[in-house]
């Protein structure tokens, strides 16, 4: 008795599933995290288009990895799912016109054409369709012809389909294991970053700036490494432009259009700037403020050839994900653009070959793999702005507390960074009653740069549970000002506060 009716059986569909699985699991392990050639990666770029706008805003700048985790594992199951049908076709046919070897043979071809057609890699799609195929063929063939894993047969486990999916399940799992670590190997186009000719002088800086850290447990010093330092986009799969046919086009309201090559930039005197990072979206003692030793030119020549003629005085800065961020001409042109951070090349995430930075302003005007200002006549609005934040201009001022150590004497040690941008920071102050009297804490030297963090200590003996409160203030002899308010839309405002001792 065999199945001919069109509704498959339940061994089928767990067979196309695993096929399914098999697949993405295929085609990672060529192409391993990346944005060309990953099939999850275009699925990805397409759920993250389709979820609204409301959802987007909260979503990556607060959700952070969080976020892109829920979309990620959404696009992996789409990928299941929609690779698994070309095998559910195959598995129907073959049965129909009775010719078991139709099965694996029909689900290669239509997998590889799935794959192709999203991903356009060859390699990684082969790979995958070959996996569903295998998995189909490992399912189906040999067994006696009526074995269906008709759901009705009287002993499920006596039914040889049935026994035969039990052990594809195991080998596509372990095939997962082993994909998985294959894909993660993978090499990656961009991905390697080298040491700067320049790395004398890096060196020199990084040094004296590590010797100016306060040495506080628990508490990064004045530079973030790079392996910690945070990183917000709005991508899953980060672009890998090719620095040889990289160029950065000044465009739009200029009197003439000009481009700048990676070997131009590169081929200049290179300068090298402490410059803080801080993320509109982060809660107010947040942990997405970083600083790094940038290399890179300064942007005003590159703008001055160009001649800028803009009615609104503001530019749009473009960049290879799609990104995009308007704001005022006069911030960027104290700009910087930057090949190199801490001594190496600028690392993938934080957007090689090249990015923006923009002195005194909010992190998302510090575009990553940047490709073009466009000097325009009249505002519109960037990514985030269009999503309601209001991040492009100055950060808000901000002691954080992010570190609380028992000495050796019984005294507590709280310590942490504080940031104002341009504005710089003057003096940090702690109040351990309530706020109504406030004592200087000890702060590390300045470094040089105009755009830089500080870090700060205080340690005192408390009686009992206390709060402890603190606050910058910045160069120009304003306070921090005490009144809270969420990231959202405008970055997060207040005093940090912690209870400690008791
Ligand atoms: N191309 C591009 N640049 C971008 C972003 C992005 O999504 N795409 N995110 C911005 C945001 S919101 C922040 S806070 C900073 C973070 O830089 P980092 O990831 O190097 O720390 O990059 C900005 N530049
Ligand atoms: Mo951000």
């Amino acid at each position: 008795m065999r199945d001919r009716t069109s509704k498959p059986s339940r061994t089928d569909l767990a067979l196309a599933a695993l096929a399914g699985v098999a697949a993405v699991v295929g085609s990672y392990a060529l192409a391993g995290w990346s944005r060309q050639s990953f099939i999850v990666a275009p699925i990805d770029a397409a759920v993250v288009n389709a979820t609204p706008d409301i959802v987007v805003r909260y979503a990556i700048l607060w959700l952070g990895s969080a976020g892109h985790l829920l979309h990620i594992a959404l696009a992996i199951a789409i990928a299941v799912a929609g690779l698994a049908v070309p095998s559910l076709l195959a598995l129907a046919l073959a049965r129909r016109f009775d010719r078991p070897l139709l099965a694996p043979a029909l689900t290669s071809v239509l997998v590889a054409v799935l794959l192709l057609a999203t991903t356009g890699a060859p390699g990684p799609s082969t790979a995958g369709a070959l996996s569903a195929a295998a998995v189909i063929g490992a399912g189906t063939l040999g067994l006696p012809a009526g074995s269906a894993g008709d759901s009705t047969h009287p002993d499920a486990r006596a039914d040889p389909a049935r026994r035969r999916l039990v052990g594809v399940f195991l080998g596509t799992t372990a095939y997962a294991a082993v994909g998985s670590v294959l894909g993660g190997s993978a090499p990656r186009t961009g991905e390697a970053t080298e040491e700067l000719a320049s790395k004398v002088e890096t060196d020199q800086l990084l040094n004296d700036a590590e010797a100016e850290s306060l040495p506080v447990a628990n508490l990064g010093g004045l530079v973030t490494p790079i392996g910690e330092f945070y990183e917000t986009d709005i991508n899953s799969f980060d672009p890998s432009p090719d620095p040889e046919k990289w160029t950065l086009s000044v465009t739009g309201a200029v009197d003439q259009e000009v481009s700048l090559s990676y070997d131009e930039l590169t081929g200049r005197e290179p300068e090298h700037r402490f410059v803080t990072l801080r993320c509109v979206g982060e809660s107010l003692n947040g942990h997405k403020m970083d600083n790094a030793l940038w290399t890179g030119i300064p942007i005003a020549d590159l703008i001055e050839e160009a001649g800028v003629s803009s009615d609104c005085g503001c530019v749009m800065a473009h960049a290879a994900d799609g990104y995009f961020v308007q704001f005022p001409y006069a911030a960027l042109e104290k700009g910087f653009l930057a090949y190199g951070m801490n001594g190496m090349g600028l690392p993938r995430q934080h957007g090689r070959p090249v990015r923006l930075l923009v002195p005194g302003h909010w992190g998302e005007v510090n575009v990553k793999w940047i490709t073009e200002l466009e000097f325009l006549d009249e505002a519109v609005d960037g990514y985030w702005e269009k999503r309601g934040w209001h991040g492009t201009g100055p950060v808000n001022t901000v002691a954080k507390l992010h570190a609380t150590n028992e000495l050796d004497d019984g005294s507590i040690e709280v310590a942490g960074h504080a940031y104002a941008g341009t504005r710089g920071v003057d003096r940090v102050e702690v109040s351990t009653d309530g706020g109504d009297t406030w004592t200087d804490a000890e702060l590390s030297a300045p470094l040089p740069g105009e755009d830089v963090w500080r870090m700060w200590r205080y340690a005192f003996t408390p009686v009992g549970e206390t709060e402890v409160v603190v606050r910058a203030v910045d160069g120009t002899g304003a306070v921090q000002p005490e009144e809270f308010s969420q990231s959202y839309p405008s970055g997060a405002s207040g005093w940090v506060k912690k209870r400690v001792g008791g």
